[in-house]
């Protein structure tokens, strides 16, 4: 069997598709599926090394989407790009077994769980497939997790969170070579929590798996900066490099072409024009 992340070419980008009406920076934009296949293309051509399809907003006050609903909006889109011959491999974004399931029957490669095995089908289910699966750190729930986010030491606490649910995939079954691990930022988590993981980011690069940071558009650019959402580019971009820096292995972004470019020009010169 091909290793699950045989896409991973480190340091590779992750192509963001949000498939919902509410997602923070570009909700609503791709929910028609010919606009979302469209979209996938364009991220493939501009150099994503995969595309993370998403029918859920894990936005900081979020309401949970029932199961229902989110496949509703996912599978007409994992159909139509499994028809399209899926010219990027796909990652579905979800906390649900069932989403992932069906996800995983049209062909996708990754699962990544913003919650990390909470529903407890998920682990199995990857095992079963074989498939790839990223672990996130998250403190409380979407709707209420930006309230008033503590940490006695929030680099201990995520590393160690990160370590435990990783021992728990491998316990059910899952391949080690098979999972990503990801500090979750803006899950939980204050300004100072967020430059302190970024900074602290060799600590979990050191729990010896692939790292996937998603810092695009959000509200620590916004802090870091003083722009809005839409004008965020040049933020996300500078914070995803020092990412790569410190040792992720794969950003996550709304802007394709430009992180590839800038990842590009950065690692070449800091390979010596190799
Ligand atoms: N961030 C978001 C969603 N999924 N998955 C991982 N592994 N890491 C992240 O940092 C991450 C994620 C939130 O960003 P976005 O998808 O743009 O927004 P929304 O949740 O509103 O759809």
């Amino acid at each position: 069997m091909p290793s699950p992340l045989a896409w991973l070419t480190a340091p590779c980008v992750m192509g963001i598709l949000n498939v919902t009406p509410d997602s923070f920076s570009d909700g609503g934009e791709h929910l028609d599926p010919a606009s979302a296949v469209g979209h996938a293309r364009r991220m493939a051509a501009d150099g994503a090394a995969i595309v993370d399809v998403g029918g859920e907003s894990t936005r900081p006050g979020a309401a949970h989407v029932p199961v229902d609903q989110e496949m509703a909006r996912v599978v007409p889109v994992l159909k139509a790009l499994a028809a399209d011959g899926a010219a990027v491999p796909v990652s579905i974004d979800t906390r649900h077994a069932a989403v992932a399931a069906v996800a995983l029957d049209f062909g996708a490669v990754l699962v990544n769980d913003v919650s990390a095995g909470g529903d407890p089908g998920m682990f199995p289910l990857v095992a079963d497939r074989g498939a790839g699966l990223c672990l996130m750190h998250m403190q409380g729930e979407p709707a209420t997790m930006q309230d008033d986010p503590r940490y006695d030491d929030v680099v201990d606490e995520v590393a160690a969170f990160l370590e435990a649910r990783m021992r728990a995939a491998v316990d059910a079954g899952v391949s080690e070579e098979a999972i990503l691990l990801d500090p979750g930022i803006g899950f939980g988590k204050t300004v100072q929590h967020n430059l302190a993981l970024l900074d602290s980011l060799p600590r979990i690069v050191a729990l010896g798996r692939p790292v996937l940071v998603g810092v695009s558009r959000k509200g620590i650019i916004g802090a870091l900066t003083g722009r809005e959402v839409g004008d965020r580019l040049a933020g996300s971009i500078g914070a995803g490099l020092a990412a790569v820096q410190a040792g992720a292995a794969v950003l996550r972004v709304h802007d394709v072409v430009e992180t590839v470019d800038a990842m590009r020009a950065f690692t070449r010169t800091r390979g010596g024009g190799e």
